[in-house]
């Protein structure tokens, strides 16, 4: 008790806590080779981390060791050479939102705990459905993507058998859901959740750029339906996670009017396009979804976790779905609104505060700063991923060989494993359908410079010319 209420103490651990982390996050042991040495073993950094948890506490003196510890053999996903996930760096305004709702630890479902917070995510998820084209709707922020992308499902069929709340699995058709066959595996995890089983999600064709084919979907869906299914929902997606392929929305809509399904949008990489008048276009068609998935934590750089769900739907859809009128916590003779009380919307109790990061970094840099953020981060032709083999010189000009593909696939690993143990940089690297390991950059944190790209094409050729 002490620590947590002596004052100056606090004080003095905040500061020296603070002054690590920048310290750390400007440095990069593990990225740009400035302080090489073997990636750890599991065993090995757990022995250098000294993680047993003992009877009695340690001092100041050792605990500031414990911080640089977990800093030094942290990733610094902020590092302008970290390529390998969809997100990579924090907006310091986003960074001094997450320290303030950190200190202010606070749970988001009740407005007389969390006055602010209910008000700021209201208003973040206005502007969200503004970019999207409503003027009106629902929504919520999420721990991540699938989540959200399991949200839509739960919603999307409750609607069709709202009975379903009460009554489970009982009765209840096959379902089926229609995504395309390079959607984001929550889709198949949600199936699984929520008891429509993997089967019945049913994979749509793709184009050579990953992106849906409506005319597979239509069949598809006739097919589903001649054999008994009930089709329900089709899970686009705008952004997909290898290639950044974005489904042709408008097209799509027009099938989920004729064949009256749920249009999901999982845009949790891609949404933030809609910020940028230049490449909205791409999502053409998402004012006609039921939902959207949109994670501002991954181009946006807003921080981990940021994820929201957007809902057209003006009938409180939301909270008729999820709520269980805890009456502990959501009494109902309140000398508030209680429609402020959002937390019943959730398929949580407690929840973060996950939108005052957004909305601070947004009222800094106003939504002409987001979109030449988005701007910047562009490729040609067409978003931000980019896809490609290395070929080490002992390959080339051997495509005919027996075993030219299976010899390349091993280069990506083998690239990887060096820059890892070396620490220079990361990047990830994947297969896809009949291509073998290739790698896939993802560079859109405004801190890379023409110096930070040139330096990972010539690290890529450093590491793997002598296979
Ligand atoms: N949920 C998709 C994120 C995976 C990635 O960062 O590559």
């Amino acid at each position: 008790m002490k620590y947590v209420f002596n004052k100056t103490m606090n004080k003095i651990c905040l500061a020296e806590y603070y002054e690590i982390y920048i310290f750390y996050l400007q440095r990069s042991p593990r990225v740009e080779g400035m302080d090489r040495y073997s990636f750890p073993e599991p065993e090995e950094l757990a022995v250098l981390l000294d993680l047993e948890l003992r009877d009695t506490g340690e001092p100041q003196g050792k605990l500031l060791k414990r911080v640089k510890d977990v800093a030094k053999y942290s990733i610094k996903t902020s590092h302008p050479r970290f390529f390998n996930q969809l997100f990579a760096g924090v907006d310091y305004h986003s960074m001094a939102g997450r320290f303030l709702t950190e200190a202010l630890n606070t749970n988001l479902y009740t407005y007389e705990i969390a006055p602010v917070f209910v008000l700021v995510e209201a208003e973040v998820l206005r502007g969200m459905h503004r970019l999207v084209g409503w003027t009106e709707g629902d929504g919520i922020f999420c721990p991540g993507g699938s989540i959200s992308n399991m949200y839509a499902m739960n919603l999307a069929r409750y609607q069709l058998f709202p009975e379903i709340k009460s009554r489970g699995l009982w009765g209840l058709p096959r379902l089926t859901i229609f995504t395309s066959a390079e959607s984001h595996y929550s889709v198949k995890k949600g199936a699984a959740l929520l008891g429509i089983g993997t089967d019945h999600v049913i994979l749509v064709k793709v184009d050579d750029g990953g992106r849906m084919i409506p005319e597979d979907l239509e069949e598809k869906i006739k097919l589903a339906k001649s054999e008994g299914s009930v089709p329900f929902l089709v899970s686009c997606t705008s952004g997909t996670t290898v290639k950044g392929a974005f489904d042709p929305l408008d097209h799509i809509a027009n099938l989920c009017e004729k064949y009256m399904l749920w249009m999901h949008v999982d845009a949790a990489w891609g949404g933030s396009v809609l910020f940028s008048s230049k490449h909205r276009h791409l999502m053409k068609g998402v004012d006609r979804a039921n939902s959207v998935a949109w994670n501002p934590h991954k181009m946006l750089v807003a921080g981990l976790q940021c994820s929201a769900l957007l809902l057209r739907d003006t009938t409180n859809l939301l909270k008729r779905c999820h709520s269980a009128s805890a009456t502990y916590l959501f009494q109902q003779d309140k000398f508030y609104d209680v429609n402020l009380d959002t937390g019943d919307k959730s398929v949580q109790c407690s929840r973060k505060v996950d939108c005052l990061k957004l909305w601070l970094m947004w009222k800094a840099v106003g939504s002409a700063g987001l979109e030449a953020r988005v701007d910047k981060a562009f490729i040609h032709p067409e978003f931000v991923n980019v896809c490609f083999w290395y070929i080490p010189p002992s390959l080339r000009g051997k495509e005919e060989n027996a075993d030219y593909q299976e010899q390349l696939s091993k280069v990506a690993p083998l690239i990887k494993e060096r820059m890892m143990k070396e620490g220079t940089m990361m990047v990830g690297y994947q297969p896809q359908e009949n291509r073998v390991n290739f790698f896939r950059v993802v560079a859109f944190s405004p801190l890379i410079s023409q110096k930070d790209m040139d330096f990972f094409l010539n690290e890529i050729e450093r590491l793997g010319k002598n296979m």
